[in-house]
């Protein structure tokens, strides 16, 4: 609803695959290839305003792409459990979550809802640390 997500391995996109999707909100590409776009009328009439999350050793590629270059909020796919964004799941982003439980923070962040109940409790800090034990 609203979001689109892409897999790893996405052919070519087709001219109008997603024309008129004005209620996209998201886009989420795992693709580190770019899905080519034989022109930008691809996203035609999709907000371009909207968040793209790309793998973040693609960004440059996807910001150069066509269609996709029409896209202004080109942003890195955040890590399961990375709240901070800083790239490793560890201790700080505990403390994040435990932060947000004290209403420390005036910002919820996305991703410290881990378990998309949308409560950020001992449930969320919980599975950041088997994150951080690999399991
Ligand atoms: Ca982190
Ligand atoms: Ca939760």
């Amino acid at each position: 609803m609203g979001e689109l997500t892409l897999g790893v391995a996405v052919g070519p996109l087709n001219d109008s695959e997603f024309e008129n999707c004005k209620k996209l909100t998201k886009i989420t590409s795992a693709a580190t290839a770019v899905p080519t776009c034989p022109s930008a009328d691809v996203f035609y009439n999709v907000n371009k305003d909207i968040p793209v999350y790309v793998p973040k050793n693609s960004i440059a590629a996807y910001q150069a792409a066509i269609g996709w270059e029409l896209f202004t909020n080109i942003q890195k796919i955040a890590k399961r459990g990375d709240i901070d964004g800083n790239d490793t799941v560890d201790i700080g982003d505990i403390n994040i979550i435990i932060n947000t439980m004290l209403g420390k923070t005036g910002e919820q962040f996305d991703g410290g809802d881990l378990n998309g109940d949308g409560k950020i409790d001992i449930a969320d800090i919980n599975m950041v640390i088997n994150i951080m034990l690999g399991k």
